[in-house]
This record gives structure tokens, sequence and C-alpha cells, in this order.
């Protein structure tokens, strides 16, 4: 069976083809065995274990999936190839998925079940049973994993037990309301949201794959006229995740549970936490896990790296490009020498134990950035302000008037990636590349507003927080607001024309209008009347090259990646009627009392 999870074990477990039993043994050097494992409420969970034929006693490294524990076999495979030899590789299947009883529930909340179990103390119950039953174990384990992987690792971190030693969670969904994978600042992530949920939730084993009658998704979302059209075809009923969407749609406790940084104490387990600045699912994780647990890391066990990488990108890939941006370097092999050295430290004690607190890819210049502090303590805050006639600048507006308007039309909306758009994950998926596909594809619509700087004459390095304010007012009751800041590259690039003026996403994000005040309370938005909106996006460590434009995009639907917002109030999008999606103006000021900017941290320039 093809299905997309194959893929996704491909990358983030960094699976190939499964071997025989019989190839095994020859072609990884690995004995592959398998244990159902009882957790403390009885219920019994499958783990693969492969364990090198070594006369030593070695370290465990774990990872529980959700995506299938067989993976464990293809990561063996390439030990030696990503730097993870000489460890004994087990990955589990959590409650209810593939060789694991129970139930699954999707980023289950901490503590929630009524035996008192959850991801952490199944994964605690697993290393106990590890270190007590697998041999030649030295008794040391670290955890590791990308998405949801990447956030089961994070939670060993609560509560952990007294074997594990290091923990790397990789692009973990902190937050799937604030900005991971299924809302953003409160727009629903409609054809992620919906192909993902259909398939983990229309089977335990992935066997059922999503199946819409279009190869064009933008056109097969923009045929139903609402959420509940394409809830009934999709018979989205039967997921529990789509229920928790069209139930929740506002922030309140159920999202809350759910959301990682919350409840990331003090962390007691050295952590490495990796990312990726054009991840496509989950670069709001990583960020924010860090930033929780950064908050008490007086002994400085957390660390951070964020590359110029598409979701689990580094897992596996070179990291030499991503789409159409060359990096110069090989950025993934880069990032696994550090992996390599930190689990080498912290699991068999090689190694000096130097690691850098943040180690950052600037692809602006191509380079690796270090950081003792993240964000970095001199960074200095500015804004770049919106002017008459497209223009960007540091200096504020002066004039009493001004604004820019466009038309917003539901029917219409913008497509966030140059058509068709396929299937998220199938073959032909350009999903992985999408934040770096050149702007130029909606620049110029009447429904994108772009500002722009003349070229710089000095390099901007920006490292730290991106966030857009926007003074804005609309003929209707709600509206989405989309942020994006631009690196605009010279009309001339030596040897690569196809960057000639590639006007290039360096971040961007999306927040909708009626949780402006309150994300757990949606409110209407006055018509014709100018309100504040603040769109986070995230942090960042880009510089803008002399010579290059800063731009900033901003629209209002980005389809059908964000489901769309009808503009007019009703109390649940999920619930909209069709009569209530209509095209509305919205206007976006410039003025000296209000005056739309995003504002950037800027390093000081170096001597
Ligand atoms: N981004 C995926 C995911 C993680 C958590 C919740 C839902 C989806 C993943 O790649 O695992």
């Amino acid at each position: 069976m093809r299905h997309w999870f194959v893929l996704i074990a491909a990358t983030l477990a960094v699976a190939r083809p499964l071997p025989t039993a019989a190839q095994q043994a020859v072609d990884t050097g690995y004995a592959k065995s398998e244990a159902m494992i009882p957790m403390r409420d009885g219920v019994k969970l499958r783990v693969v274990i492969l364990a090198p034929r070594a006369a030593a006693p070695l370290p465990i490294l774990l990872q529980r999936t959700p995506y299938n524990a067989n993976g464990a076999i293809g990561l063996a495979r390439r030990a030696k190839e990503l730097g993870l030899e000489g460890y004994i590789i087990v990955f589990g299947d959590i409650r209810g998925r593939f060789g694991s009883e129970g139930t699954f529930d999707m980023n289950r909340p901490p503590r929630a079940g009524s035996q008192g179990v959850d991801e952490s103390t199944d994964a605690y119950d697993t290393i106990d049973w590890l270190v007590k039953n697998v041999p030649n174990n030295n008794g040391m384990v670290g955890t590791f994993g990308v998405s949801y992987p990447g956030w089961l690792t994070a939670v060993t971190g609560i509560g952990p037990h007294p074997a594990l030693k290091a923990i790397s969670p990789q692009a973990p969904m902190g937050d799937t309301w604030m900005g991971d994978d299924f809302f953003h600042q409160g727009a629903f992530r409609l054809s992620y949201g919906t192909e993902y949920t259909w398939s983990m939730e229309s089977s335990s084993d992935a066997s059922e794959d999503p199946s819409p009658s279009r190869y064009d998704l933008y056109e097969w979302y923009r045929s139903f006229p609402t959420l509940g059209a394409l809830a009934r075809t999709a018979r989205a009923d039967r997921w529990p995740s789509w229920h928790r969407f069209s139930e929740h749609p506002a922030y309140d406790s159920v999202w809350q549970a759910r959301a990682l940084p919350r409840y990331m104490g003090h962390a007691t387990v050295p952590t490495l936490v990796v990312g990726g600045w054009w991840d496509q699912e989950d670069e709001y994780g990583p960020l924010a896990h860090y930033a929780a647990l950064e908050r008490t890391d007086t002994a400085r066990l957390v660390h951070l790296v964020m590359g110029p990488w598409y979701h689990g990108q580094w897992s596996g890939d070179s990291g030499t490009a991503l789409g159409n941006v060359r990096f110069g370097r090989a950025t993934g092999v880069e990032y696994r020498e550090l992996q390599s050295r930190w689990f080498a430290y912290w699991l068999k004690g090689a190694g000096d134990g130097q690691f850098p607190e943040a180690w950052l890819f600037d692809a602006g210049t191509d380079t690796w950035r270090t950081f003792d502090k993240w964000p970095p303590a001199n960074a200095v805050r500015r804004r770049l302000y919106f002017h008459a006639d497209g223009a960007l600048s540091f200096d504020p507006p002066t004039a009493a008037d001004g604004s820019d308007q466009f038309t917003s039309d539901p029917t219409h909306p913008v497509p966030y990636r140059p058509r068709p758009v396929e299937l998220t994950y199938s073959r032909t998926s350009r999903w992985r590349r999408w934040e770096t596909e050149d702007q130029r594809f909606v620049d110029g619509r009447p429904d994108v507003l772009t500002w722009q700087t003349p070229p710089l004459t000095a390099d901007v390095s920006v490292a730290g927080d991106v966030v857009a304010h926007l003074y804005a007012s609309t003929t209707g009751s709600d509206a989405d607001w989309v942020g994006k800041l631009i690196d605009v590259y010279p009309d001339t690039v030596p040897g690569r024309p196809e960057l000639q003026g590639y006007e290039l996403m360096v971040t961007g994000d999306i927040m909708r209008g009626r949780y402006r005040n309150n994300w757990g309370r949606s409110e209407a938005i006055p018509p014709n009347t100018i309100q504040p909106f603040t769109v986070d996006l995230h942090q960042q460590a880009y510089t803008f090259q002399k010579g290059h434009r800063i731009m900033v995009q901003v629209q209002s639907t980005w389809f059908p990646l964000y489901d769309r917002n009808p503009q007019t109030f009703v109390p649940n999008i999920f619930q909209a009627p069709v009569e209530n999606y209509k095209a509305r103006v919205h206007r976006v000021y410039r003025t000296a009392h209000y005056p739309s900017n995003v504002e950037i941290d800027v390093l000081p320039p170096t001597p």
C-alpha cells in the first residue's frame, strides 16, 4: 500500500524499503526483536528493538511514534551514515497505533486518562522495562523524534525516568491551535488539518488514504461553499479531531491542555531542541518549547538549533537546498555532526561537552550563527512602516490620512502556493517547499497589498522576534490577516537567473480577526472601524543583504491551507451558512495615528 505515512516515516524515521529478516542480519549488523511492554494500567505497547551485535554495553536511543515502530529498521540501516552508530535503537508504537493496544488520542493531554496514564508515563514505563530487559544496555537512554514523535520526545522530560540522560525534541508541535498543525492564531488549517486527520483517525494503521476527487485541491476545497459541506463529503464526523476542531474553534481549555509550552517546567535532562525556519508544519513548536524551558534553565541544559529546513529535512537530507534556495553548504550533514556529538557526550561520555546555547542558520548569508542567549540581548527593536505608493521604511508615517485597500472575496481566495495544489503528502506534492516559493506568483493580485524598501544600502540582520502590527478596517464583521516578510533579491544574480528579483518569504503567518482581543473568545469586528490586529510572525535569524529589498505583503486569504473567513461574524465558522460568506473591502492604514508596521529585532552592524 502506498500511503503518505510511509513517506513521512521515510523522511522522519529515515526509513527505506523494508528488507526481509534474512537481509536485515546481513545488511544492518543489528539483531531485531519485538516486545509488548505492559504499562502501569495493564495496556501493552509494542516496541521494535534493533540491537547491534556488540560486546560492550550500549546506550538505548528510543523513539515513540504514531507512525509504525518498524521505522526502527530504516534508522538502523542508515545509523552509520547518520552518525548514530553504536546505540540500541528502539521504536515504540503509542497507544492505539499499529501493534499497540489501547486508544489513540491525538496529542493526549498530560494526566488526562482515568488511570493517570499519559504519553510521559508511557515513556517512563517503556524506559523502565527497556533498561531492565534489553540485554547488553548500559543503563543510559536518549529519546528523539521529529514532529509527532518530537512532541512525544518532549514529554519524556516531564517526570523523567532516572535512566533518561538526553532528549532531542525535533519539530515538536508546541501548540496546535496557536501556531502548529491545526490552527494558526485562530485560522483553521483546512487542507492540512483535514488530510492529516483523515489519514490518522480513519484507521489505526493508516490504511485509509484521503481521497479528494480533484488533483488540484485548490479546486476541490473551493467546491465546498462551507466547512459543513466539506465535512459531509469527507465523513469527517468519524474523526475525533474533527469534532475537536469544529466544537472548539476558540483557544479554550481543550487546546490549552495540549499546548506543550504550558506544561513544560524546569528541565532536568539535557535537551537539544531542533527546528526548521521553513518548517511547513511545526515551526512554532520548537521555538515555543525552547522558550518555555529556557525560563528556568540556569544549568544551561537546554540548547536550540534552527536551520533553513522544511519539516524534518535535517534528519536525513543533505540540506544543501530547499526549493529554489541553495545554502552553499550541506546544512543537514553539519547538523547531524552536532547531533552525533551531542548524543555521544550524554550517553557514552565521549567528547568535550561544549555545545552552543543556540546554533541558528542565517539563510541570508549562508552561515551558522552562535548565540549565548536567544533571542540575543543586543538586538534592537525596529519597525518597518507602510507608506504611500507601496513604500516601506524605518521612518514612521507623519500624514493624518492614508490607507490602502483591497476586496477580499471568499469565492476567489488567494492560493497559498502556485497551483496545482497537490494532495499534501503525495508523490508529486510540493508541500515541503511551499514556504520558499517565489511570492511573485501573487504579487500584483488586487487582493494582495505590497510595500517594499528601496535596495538596502547596508545589511539588515534580523535576530529575534518578528511581529506585524496592522491597523485595519473591514466593511464586514470578521476578517483574517496574513502578514509576510519577504527578501526581494536584486535584479541581477550571477549564475542564478531564476533568482533575479525573487521574492523569498523569510517568515509569514495568519491571524483570525475575531480573536484580536482574546484568543479564547471570538468577537465581531465593528464594521468600518479601525482596529489593531497583531500577527505574530515568530522568530528569525536572517540577513537582508545590501542591494536586496525588504518587502511586506498583506492579504486576507491563504487557501486552501487556511479555511475562508466568511467575513460576516458568526459564533462558529464551522457552522457558518453559505450566505454569510461575503466579499468585503479591507483597508490597511498608514497614518501618524495608525502606523501599520512590521516590528523586527535587528542586530547592531558588526564593525
Ligand atoms: N506535523 C505532524 C503532526 C504532528 C502533530 C500533530 C499533528 C500532526 C507530523 O509530522 O507528525
